[in-house]
């Protein structure tokens, strides 16, 4: 048969046409026979074999766009927590199977394979990951969308312990080859930075330039974004820094070679590596750099690249929404007004209209410090022009602001989006409420806070703007992938309609009631526990016992999410043991797991994992907690952690203070793999908790309004402490050194800010937090009622699927329509 130039191959989807294809990129891509070949030579054949049946659905999918050009999403996120990628390329192509036996046909493990690969880090964790699951949600519901965001060449550091404190390791992802990208260095886009504008007249209008005095090149390296069974792949478009050559040429001219060499070194530091803080920035210039490198580079990319030739600006919101995942990208919006005028040579107001239909916000914080502000200084010496914007942008909106409210002065100056204090800085938050079509919180509790705290005054003024959009995950990954064996369950009972539309769990409801179904249900956590205990032996060297409950605390470490709390608990339970308050056989028995990263910076956070190891390492060490009490501790959570933590997990730990975590997503994950979650009335719980019904979660602690109160009335932490014996016997065990060899100095400065500060209520909530874990032991006691519980956890938690918040976005905020991609 002959081929037209044109035509798309597809690759053979049999068990010996993969053999053949397999073999083939082993000898020819990897330059290896098998015999020689090592597993990741085998690793990068099978990850190149897979990609290809992608790629042919990537070219249709790029094709049938510029046919249709239907109106897109671009979600601009600065992270991407992607997970692994092979399994998720298996799955998509329905490739699982025959990969399988084929690989077993020539004597391979898949599983072997797939451990090799290393997983791209590109983000610190909730909100990166949630950037993924919304990309893989868009492309399985047929929607067109360009994520765009920047390749770091290293991802979240790689976090080991030593004598059981925090130690990071680059991640170095890409040593061993990086076969799911696709570098295009011709497509490279240059961007400027610092210099100065420049003002002048043309045919008498005032128009602007802006003279950089330097340039970074931006390359884009494509990654696939598969949708699950339905021939659409998305683009994922990450940029990367590289020196521009007239940079190094003028140098090089000047004959320093070496200087030459240093600037190209300068230029690629900007896309180096991921800032491992979340939740607090630290207004460093490298990382203002980041965020205008790949804001800028995706704006200069879809203007002039993905939108055809000759296309009218003015309607540019009919093609594309940009979604600003958080600040980090919000100097986009002075970038597109700079391109609209000093470019295009528009005019203020026409920018502007255009620009306010181009771009929503949503924020993912309401922590104070961590709202991104830039100093006026800082800004204005690297993006003068930028700088100019968004003063005119704040003029013309204190203008509107002040004849609205003509007697409240105050009003207009707090909603400036130049701060005065404590030195001139921009508000990033402000520029994207007055510039986006809507800005939108996390979780409902989180969009109400923003609504009447953190953005209050821009509510009032403008309440048509501002929307919530509670998040989701993937049931892909988190549900079909990371656990197998409640899938064929789940698929065996219903159908496998559900991984993609997962309300139908629903259906799940009335099998809480059959004994056998319970069964069945139990037998695969228990696998499951089993499948992470021998995970743990070999990864970690961590004994686990299959038989405990598996309790489990996994997330950023982070004062406000209260690791402490947790470890109190577990401390507590040791204490009343010594003391001889409490039996070892009469504690349920239970291993206590953590998986936390801290911020390298963040003294008070790495002191805790210090303290975790520490209170482990006794613990695990007493021979009267042996088979009781146990704590597991696994160095570097990350996404391939939790693919296996989750599917095993009996209790779920989310007890983050009231009004402080704006969604979570981890809670998501493992109700949907059949944990029951003790928890606070935060971010999404709230919407958990009435989801799943009060019966099957186990609610504690003080609510917002109640925190708001104590706060408000001056909190006193010591009262708790001098009052409850048992938080006194805690505190005075760490404080003693119990657990640092008799040293009292080394957890002092957690014991005393939880007695002397406790900004986020630790002591407050300690003893609701033991009732309930009493509470939860004795309804761990009745497995089979448990069981019950944890199916219906399954049954209703369909809503957190990553699909309905895109449906909301969708429905609320982008106005964008399926475009289904034509099968071969
Ligand atoms: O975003 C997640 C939420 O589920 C979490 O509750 C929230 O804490 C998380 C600066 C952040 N908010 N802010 C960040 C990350 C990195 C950074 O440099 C801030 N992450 C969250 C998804 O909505």
């Amino acid at each position: 048969m002959t081929q037209t130039a044109d035509q798309i191959t597809t690759p053979q989807h049999s068990v010996e046409g993969f053999v053949q294809d397999f073999l083939r990129e082993l000898q020819f891509g990897q330059g290896m026979s098998m015999s020689r070949a090592s597993t990741n030579d085998q690793y990068l054949a099978l990850a190149r074999t897979v990609r290809t049946h992608l790629m042919s659905r990537w070219l249709r999918t790029l094709d049938h766009q510029r046919d249709v050009q239907a109106k897109s999403v671009a979600y601009l996120s600065a992270e991407f927590l992607l997970g692994r990628q092979l399994g998720n390329a298996l799955l998509a192509t329905d490739l699982e199977e025959i990969v399988e036996e084929g690989l077993a046909s020539l004597g391979i493990d898949l599983q072997r394979l797939r451990s090799m690969e290393k997983e791209p880090g590109l983000g610190n964790g909730g909100l990166g990951r949630l950037a993924a699951c919304f990309i893989d949600s868009l492309a399985t519901m047929n929607i067109p969308c360009i994520g765009y965001g920047i390749r770091y060449e290293y991802g979240i550091f790689r976090q080991t312990f030593v004598d059981g404190w925090q130690v990071e390791k680059p991640d170095a992802w890409l040593a061993q080859g990086s076969p799911w990208e696709f570098p295009h260095p011709e497509a490279a886009v240059t961007i400027g930075f610092g210099g100065r504008t420049e003002a002048s007249t043309v045919d008498g209008r005032l128009v602007t330039r802006w003279i950089p005095d330097w340039q970074v090149q931006a390359v884009p390296y494509n990654y696939m974004v598969p949708g699950y069974h339905n021939g659409r792949v998305n683009t994922l478009r990450l940029w990367s820094a590289a020196a521009t050559e007239s940079f190094d040429l003028s140098i090089f001219n000047a004959g320093d070679y070496s200087a030459a060499v240093r600037a190209q070194t300068a230029a690629e530091n900007i896309s180096k590596v991921l800032y491992p803080e979340d939740s607090t920035p630290q207004g460093k210039e490298l990382r203002l750099q980041q965020q205008y490198f790949f804001a800028a580079a995706s704006l200069k990319d879809f203007l002039d690249n993905v939108l055809p030739e000759g296309f009218d600006l003015h309607r540019l919101d009919e093609r594309i929404v940009f979604q600003l995942n958080d600040t980090h990208p919000v100097i986009a919006i002075p970038e597109l007004m700079r391109i609209l005028l000093d470019e295009k040579g528009w005019d203020w107001d026409e920018a502007w209209a255009l620009t306010q239909r181009c771009f929503a916000y949503t924020c993912h914080t309401l922590l104070p410090e961590a709202l991104e502000v830039w100093s006026v200084e800082l800004l204005g010496r690297l993006l003068p022009r930028h700088l100019e914007i968004i003063y005119r942008i704040n003029e013309d909106f204190l203008a509107e602001v002040h004849t609205a409210y003509p007697d409240d002065e105050l009003r207009v100056r707090r909603m400036s989006i130049i701060a005065e204090h404590p030195e001139r800085a921009v508000r990033m938050a402000y520029l994207a409420t007055v510039a986006g079509t809507k800005v939108n919180g996390v979780a409902e509790l989180h969009s109400q806070l923003l609504r009447d705290k953190v953005l209050q005054d821009f509510s009032e003024y403008m309440p048509e703007k501002f929307t919530n959009v509670t998040n989701g995950v993937t049931p892909r990954r988190f549900v079909r992938l990371a656990n197998p064996r409640l899938s064929s369950l789940i698929t065996e009972a219903i159908g496998d309609g559900w991984v993609t539309d997962l309300d139908r769990l629903r259906e799940l409801e009335p099998l809480a009631e059959d004994a056998e179904f319970r069964r069945r249900f139990r037998e695969v956590k228990a696998a499951n526990k089993t499948r992470l205990v021998d995970l743990l032996k070999v990864r970690d060297g961590i004994e686990v016992s299959p038989d405990s409950m598996l309790d489990v605390m996994v997330k950023r470490l982070h004062e406000y999410k209260r690791q402490t709390l947790k470890l109190l608990h577990v401390v507590s339970l040791y204490d009343q043991v010594r003391r001889g308050d409490l039996a070892a056989s009469d504690i349920t028995p239970r291993t206590v797991t953590f998986g936390a990263k801290a911020a390298p910076g963040y003294k008070m956070a790495k002191q805790t994992i210090g303290l975790i190891n520490a209170v482990g390492r006794t613990i695990n060490a007493d021979p009267v907690l042996e088979g009781r009490l146990r704590i597991a501790f696994p160095a570097n959570y990350n996404v391939t952690l939790a693919e296996r933590l989750i599917p095993a997990a009996d209790l779920s730990e989310q007890i983050s203070l009231a009004g402080k975590e704006a969604s979570g997503t981890g809670n998501m994950k493992f109700a949907l793999n059949g944990a029951l979650t003790i928890g606070t009335d935060d971010g999404a719980n709230v919407e958990l908790r009435q989801l799943v019904g009060d019966e099957n979660f186990f609610l504690f602690g003080l609510t917002e309004p109640e925190v708001a109160e104590i706060v408000e009335k001056g909190y006193r932490p010591t009262s708790f402490y001098e009052s409850n014996a048992t938080l006194r016997h805690a505190l005075d065990l760490i404080a003693s050194g119990a657990f640092s060899d008799g040293d009292r100095r080394t957890f002092e400065p957690i014991v005393s800010n939880l007695l002397y500060e406790d900004r986020f209520l630790v002591l407050a909530d300690f003893q609701a937090y033991l009732d309930a874990q009493l509470v939860v032991e004795r309804a761990y006691a009745d497995p089979d009622a448990w069981a019950r519980s944890a199916v219906l956890n399954v049954a209703r938690s369909g809503f957190f699927s990553s699909d309905r918040s895109m449906r909301d976005y969708l429905d609320r905020i982008w106005h964008a329509e399926a475009a289904p991609v034509p099968t071969a």
